[in-house]
């Protein structure tokens, strides 16, 4: 019999959600490779990219498989299915600082959370990506701190070109996924979250139970995704 290669303690899945064009493969691309890569080509209809990362908390050190995936262009035919949002623990949700219509289809993504995913308040950071194109932006700093006050979100301002704060938004969700599973083992709610007779709407999905709660499934690492390159106009 073989042991699966389990050598981290959690597996979490997020998805970047948002219109067509804001930035999110580009965005997912420099949180793993570290590059810009400014334009992007998919072979296959869903794609994900994998990272490990530790996380710290109350003393004690978690390691963390993180896959993240992308809408691999689906999201433009407004065709994202039932199941891609299903086993999500955590959104970015991106929109474009120098597009209006991106900003305001926000609302209409998070309908679309709200609907769909696992809780009707699922762990989202919003992105207001492309910083890096300050004379171009048209979404301002109070527009966007009304929206995330209306809908409690925690807003980040990143630039998938230059790399600002991308790593700091995926920490952020990170660790609000964290707190959400840290405050039900402590409020003793985790057995029942879990609980495999309680609905899937309240469970915290791919999970493998256990007593320490720390074992999640494990998955095979992306394929390289093909891609080509222009240049970068930061
Ligand atoms: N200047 C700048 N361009 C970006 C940034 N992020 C993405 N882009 C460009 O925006 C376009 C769309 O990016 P892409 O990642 O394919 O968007 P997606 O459709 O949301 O996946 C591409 O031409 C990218 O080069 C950014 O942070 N700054
Ligand atoms: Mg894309």
């Amino acid at each position: 019999m073989t042991t699966p290669n389990i050598d981290y303690d959690y597996l979490f899945k997020f998805l970047v959600l948002g219109d067509s064009g804001v930035g999110k493969t580009c965005l997912l691309y420099q949180y793993t490779d570290g590059r810009f890569h400014s334009q992007f080509i998919s072979t296959v209809g869903i794609d994900f990219r994998e990272k490990r990362l530790v996380y710290r908390s109350r003393g004690r050190r978690h390691r963390i498989h993180l896959q993240i995936w992308d809408t691999a262009g689906q999201e433009r035919f407004r065709s994202l299915t039932t199941a891609f949002y299903r086993d999500a623990m955590g959104f970015l949700l991106i929109f474009d600082l120098t597009s209006q219509k991106s900003f305001l289809e926000i609302s209409n993504w998070l309908e679309q959370l709200r609907t769909h995913a696992y809780t009707e308040e699922p762990d989202v950071v919003l992105c207001g990506n492309k910083s890096d194109l300050i004379q171009l932006r048209v979404v301002s700093r109070e527009q966007v701190a009304a929206l995330a006050q209306r809908y409690h979100l925690p807003y980040i301002e990143t630039s998938a070109c230059t790399g600002a704060n991308i790593q700091q938004a995926v920490d952020l969700l990170v660790g609000r996924v964290m707190t959400r599973i840290e405050n039900a083992v402590c409020n003793r709610d985790f057995s029942l979250v879990m609980s495999q007779t309680q609905s899937q709407s309240q469970r915290l999905p791919n999970m493998i139970y256990g007593p320490d709660l720390v074992r999640l499934h494990q998955t095979n690492s992306s394929a390289p995704h093909p891609h080509s390159r222009r240049n970068c106009n930061c």
